[in-house]
This record gives C-alpha cells, structure tokens and sequence, in this order.
C-alpha cells in the first residue's frame, strides 16, 4: 500500500514521455532507480513514490485523488477531462505547469488524393481517431455531422483499410502520415507535456515539497530555453 504522508507522482512507464519525465525529476534531484520494471518506486532521497503507469490512466489518477501529482500529455488529459465531463462527472485538477517536452499536434489528414476544400468536406464521413471526443468538440464548434472509427492504434492505416473516410491523429514530424498516403489538413489541438496537481486539501509538508519541485523545474526550463 503506499504511504500517504509521500508525495506520489505519476508517470508514463514506457514511451514517448517516459524518458524527458524521468530525466526532469533527475534534474530535480530526486534519486530513484527505475531500471527495475516495478510499478512503484521510492525516491532514495525525498520522500516521493514514483508510480509508473499508461500515459492514458494518468489523468483519471490525478482526478480520483489516487496521486497527488501527474507528467502527461495534454492531448491525453484533455480527452479524458472531455470523456468525463460527458459521463456527467465534474472532474478537477490544477495544472502547474506546461513543460518542455512531448509535443505534438492533433490533426485531420485525409488520403492525398482526397480533394479537401474546408472541413465541410467531412461533412457525414467516417474518421477513425484515439480521440472521440477533443474531434467532437472541434467538428461540434464547426457544425459538422460526422460518425467515428474508434481505434486506440494503428489509426493511419484505417483508411487504406477501407474502415474510414479519413483519420484524426497525432503528429509530430508528418512521417508517418506521408508513409500511408495521408496528408494533414487541418490542426485541431497543440499539446506538449504537463504537470498537473489533484484538486484538494494537500499536507503542509507534501505542499512545501510540491513547491520547492515546482521551483527547480522552473530552473531547468529556463536554463533550457
Ligand atoms: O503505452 P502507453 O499507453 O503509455 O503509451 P502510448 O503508446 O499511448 O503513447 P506514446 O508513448 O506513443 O505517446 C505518449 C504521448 O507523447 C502522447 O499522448 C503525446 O502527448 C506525445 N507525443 C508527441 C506523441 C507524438 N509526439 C507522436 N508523434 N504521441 C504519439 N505520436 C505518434 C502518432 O500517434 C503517430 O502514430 O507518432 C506518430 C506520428 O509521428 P510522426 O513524427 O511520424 O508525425
Ligand atoms: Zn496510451
């Protein structure tokens, strides 16, 4: 069980944000070994729990109070933030910084061959996305009808696959969009990592430590830019 008078911080165990998280907190001065493949490790140093998890149950944890901080993707929390909101929920987090690292672009792209005009051409298509809901709320604002293709991987090759009409995807470089015969036609949400605290009474002591990791980041980023 882990101990609540530690500060718990959650973060992406492999993948795309895993190693600029694990080097930010390195550059806090928190001594962890992650080398081992444990959930939970414990800082060496502070008193700090480093939970290692998917990028997509960050958000939920921070919102359920099950850790008091969380390294994620906008994108990631975003969507979830929307998901919830639509199951009638009410979900609160504070965001305490935007960082350096994991950015990227949600965007449409549609087969190269597709002959876009405006985003009235996907007017009653198929698009196949990891994310519903940040692609309702944009196509909503612009009064398009569209049905989706829910897909949690492999999303660009749907359309190729006969399963959508185009898709909504990240992108970073345009790799793999162009890879699959797609081409990006619209930008419909720029994310970048974050750090984000759970809503609620904090200890005085978890506080103080929140805020003096707040600080030193601070400094790395600065001395980054
Ligand atoms: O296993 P887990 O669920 O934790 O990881 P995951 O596979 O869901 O996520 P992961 O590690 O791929 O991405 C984590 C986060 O990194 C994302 O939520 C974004 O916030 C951020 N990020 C930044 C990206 C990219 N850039 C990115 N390029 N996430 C995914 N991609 C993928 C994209 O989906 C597409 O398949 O890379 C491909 C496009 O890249 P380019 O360079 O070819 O355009
Ligand atoms: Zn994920």
């Amino acid at each position: 069980m882990l101990d609540k008078a530690r500060l718990r911080i959650a973060m992406q165990k492999s993948g795309r944000l895993s190693d600029d998280s694990r080097a930010l907190l390195a550059r806090c001065g928190i001594k962890i070994n992650l080398n081992q493949q444990r959930l939970i490790a414990y800082a060496e140093n502070m008193p700090i729990d480093i939970l290692r998890v998917r990028d997509d149950d960050i958000p939920g944890l921070v919102m359920d109070g099950v850790v008091d901080l969380g390294i994620i993707g906008e994108n990631v929390l975003e969507e979830e933030l929307l998901k919830r909101r639509s199951q009638g929920e009410n979900p609160n987090y504070l965001t305490l910084r935007r960082l350096d690292f994991g950015g990227c672009r949600l965007s449409l792209a549609t087969p190269v061959d597709f002959d876009y005009q405006g985003v009235e051409c996907l007017n009653n298509t198929r698009i196949a996305t990891s994310y519903p809901n940040l692609l309702k709320r944009y196509l909503d604002q612009k009064g398009i009808k569209f049905k989706s293709c829910l897909l949690n991987g492999s999303v660009e090759v749907a359309p190729r696959a006969g399963l959508a009409d185009s898709i909504c995807d990240l992108v970073s470089t345009g790799a793999t969009l162009e890879a699959n015969g797609l081409k990006e036609v619209e930008v419909i949400y720029r994310s970048k990592a974050c750090l984000i605290q759970r809503d609620g009474d904090m200890e005085t002591d978890k506080q103080a430590l929140i805020d003096r990791l707040l600080t030193r980041i601070q400094g790395v980023i600065q001395a980054r830019e």
